[in-house]
Parts: C-alpha cells; sequence; structure tokens
C-alpha cells in the first residue's frame, strides 16, 4: 500500500497518482507527457486551482537518477502536501490560487523499476546502445546545454554517457518537448536529485555567470535559510560549475538557456553517510524542509512576475 513515510515502487506511485488526482478533481488534473522508452506512461500533474485562465506555472520533476529514492518521496510528499495544505497554510492557499505546478513525480521510470528489482545502485535510462552492451544514458547528460563537451561521457558504459545525440532518450524528449510547448507560462524549474545537500543553479556546463546570477543567487539563499529553519540542515547554494563540478547537458541549464530564469537543482540528503540509501526514518524531515524551499522559490516567483 502507498505510504508517504516509505519509498513506494513504480506500480504502488502509478496507482496513487491516478487515485489522488480523481479524489482531488478541484485542484489537480493528471496528463501523459508520453511513454517511456519501455512503454511505461510518463504522468504529469497540474496542481493549482481551477481558474478558467492560464496561469503561470512552476515545472517540477523527481527521479531522473533511478537510484536518488529520495526524491521520488519529495515529489510525492509535494503532492499531497499541496493539497492538504490548501485552504489552510496562507502561503500554500496563494500559491494554488494563483499559480499551477505541473509536477512529474518519476522522470526515468524504467531506470527506478530496475533498482527495486535488480540494481539499487541504477542511475540512467535503461535504453540499449547500439554497438555496446552497456545499458543507458545519463539523463541529466542528455540535454541541449553544451552537450557532451565536459563532465560528461561518450562511452555507453559510463555513468555519465550523455548518449548518442541531444534528447536521444524519450524521457528527454518528453520531458523537454513539454516545457518547450508551455513555454510562455513556465517561470520556474525545479529538478530535484541527491544527494550532497546542494542548490544549484545555472551554469553547471561553463564557469561563466548567468545574466540573472544575483537574484539566483540571492533566493537560492532565501530558500536554503527557510528550508534549515525547521531542523537546521546545512545547505550550499551557488551555480553549479564551481559549487558542484562542470557538467554539461543537463536539464537545468537547458531549462535557463530555453528562457525559464529560476531554474534549480536540488541535492537533497543527506551529505554522504547514507547517500542514495537514504533511511527512511529521514523521508519525513526531509520532505518538511524541502517544502519551505520550495515554497519560498515560488513565493518569490510569483511577487516578481
Ligand atoms: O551530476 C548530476 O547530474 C547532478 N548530481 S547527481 O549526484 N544527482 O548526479 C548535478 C546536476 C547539476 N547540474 C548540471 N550538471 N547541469
Ligand atoms: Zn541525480
Ligand atoms: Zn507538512
Amino acid at each position: 500500500a502507498h505510504d508517504y513515510t516509505k519509498y513506494n515502487n513504480w506500480a504502488t506511485i502509478n496507482d496513487w497518482v491516478v487515485s489522488i488526482s480523481s479524489a482531488n478533481a478541484d485542484l489537480i488534473s493528471r496528463q501523459e507527457i508520453g511513454n517511456t522508452y519501455e512503454g511505461r506512461p510518463m504522468h504529469l500533474l497540474t496542481i493549482g486551482k481551477k481558474t478558467g485562465s492560464a496561469k503561470p506555472a512552476v515545472f517540477m520533476d523527481c527521479g531522473f537518477h533511478a537510484r536518488e529514492w529520495i526524491t521520488h518521496a519529495f515529489c510525492q510528499w509535494f503532492i499531497n502536501e499541496a493539497v492538504s495544505t490548501y485552504g489552510s497554510d496562507p502561503e500554500m492557499t496563494n500559491l494554488l490560487d494563483r499559480m499551477d505546478f505541473f509536477v512529474l513525480p518519476v522522470f526515468n521510470i524504467d531506470g527506478y523499476e530496475y533498482t527495486w528489482t535488480n540494481d539499487r545502485m541504477w542511475r540512467k535510462t535503461r535504453s540499449r546502445n547500439s554497438g555496446s552492451s552497456c545499458i543507458g544514458t545519463d539523463p541529466n547528460r542528455n540535454f541541449d546545454a553544451g552537450w557532451c563537451t565536459v563532465g560528461a561521457s561518450s562511452n555507453p558504459c559510463s555513468e555519465t554517457y550523455c548518449g548518442s545525440s541531444i534528447e536521444s532518450e524519450i524521457e528527454s524528449k518528453n520531458l523537454a518537448n513539454f516545457i518547450r510547448s508551455n513555454k510562455s507560462i513556465i517561470k520556474a524549474y525545479l529538478t530535484v536529485h541527491s544527494y550532497s545537500q546542494l542548490l544549484l543553479f545555472p551554469y553547471s556546463y561553463k564557469y561563466d555567470l548567468a545574466a540573472d546570477h544575483s537574484e539566483l543567487l540571492s533566493v537560492s539563499q532565501g530558500a536554503i535559510a527557510a528550508l534549515s529553519s525547521l531542523y537546521g540542515t546545512r545547505y550550499t547554494s551557488g551555480p553549479g560549475a564551481t559549487t558542484i563540478y562542470l557538467a554539461a547537458g543537463g536539464s537545468d541549464d537547458w531549462a535557463y538557456d530555453l528562457g525559464v530564469k529560476y531554474s534549480y537543482t536540488f541535492e537533497l540528503r543527506d551529505e554522504g553517510r547514507y547517500g542514495f540509501l537514504l533511511p527512511e526514518s529521514q523521508i519525513k524531515p526531509t520532505c518538511e524542509e524541502t517544502m519551505l524551499a520550495v515554497k519560498y522559490i515560488a513565493s518569490h516567483v510569483l511577487n516578481n512576475l
């Protein structure tokens, strides 16, 4: 059965996506943005009060990398918290009245399924590579942002394989097509990874500072201050290139260069003690503190339209 304080497999998440959408039809609608390589449907939820007119939106995805299980848990937590605090939490109520959240709870579904059935530490997609027996592409090296120039590999056996071409992965193409189609309303792009307790913003494919560097930095500092106000969890924020490493082809840099100004990558708990194997006892505190950062960013977006 589905449990917000446990890690749920894809079948459980998928059933839950269908049921929470129908149980909250006033606030949630569901659509498929395409199928994965192995044919699983990529369900995207739109969360917000239905007003009849187009609202500005925040796009958020979880589960780019299969083994980063806390991220899948966070998207589920966010959706539940949004619908269950609408009407009581003034900040969430204001956000959902005036904007929409597009949430993709599991981006790399095939990889996630593989971490449950075969290899808990799998990272990449599960697509076949011609001329190689190695499987998968790193989806966060597969976007059109300095593609495969730095911090990525052209070897299909590498954990950071950039793929045979930009958006070679159907999951990347489905996500990019959705964002391109809704570019005029998408004001922020949040992509949730783990681990290291970082809040990153462009650029990661080059050392150049983003044109919006000072605003991105100050919003990131406000967001991590809000996050740490709950349990004192310490985050670092900054441009990817100097805060984590140079790595091209990420969806954050791609979205930013497309024109989505508030583009952030979260690296959730912890700092390495458990790493990708974060105990279930940390799901609730991690999600509760991360909610504060996401709401901080969304409120900033709304106040600066
Ligand atoms: O390397 C990544 O894709 C991310 N770290 S992870 O450990 N979750 O794999 C960081 C992504 C930062 N952004 C870009 N490199 N564009
Ligand atoms: Zn990741
Ligand atoms: Zn809560």
